[in-house]
């Protein structure tokens, strides 16, 4: 899988990073972490601190944090072909 998600349970940050993922029509594979910090030590080895969302896009081999960060590299990486595949589908 392209892109996964490290994600909380109730995570509103990480809910709006989902809903961009999913109006860009972008499949995901979510990880789903432990609600106690000190137990996200896969996260913390992925992106080197242990908040969540962090999303990881193998392809293009970018780790992040941050939901508005995710969310505008996701806009400025797929959004465009996102309208295209749209503008061709009208
Ligand atoms: N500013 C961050 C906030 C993320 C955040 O607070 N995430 C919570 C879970 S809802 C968390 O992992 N907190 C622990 C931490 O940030 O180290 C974002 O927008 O992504």
């Amino acid at each position: 899988m392209a892109i996964t998600l490290y994600r909380l349970e109730g995570c509103p940050y990480c809910e709006k990073v989902v809903a961009r993922l999913d109006d860009l029509g972008l499949d995901f594979e979510s990880v789903w972490v432990e609600g106690m910090h000190s137990l996200r030590n896969e996260v913390r080895r992925v992106s080197g601190q242990r908040g969540v969302p962090v999303l990881v896009d193998d392809q293009a081999g970018v780790t992040m944090a941050e939901s508005d960060r995710i969310n505008e590299y996701l806009d400025a990486t797929y959004g465009a072909k996102r309208a295209a595949a749209d503008a061709e589908a009208a």
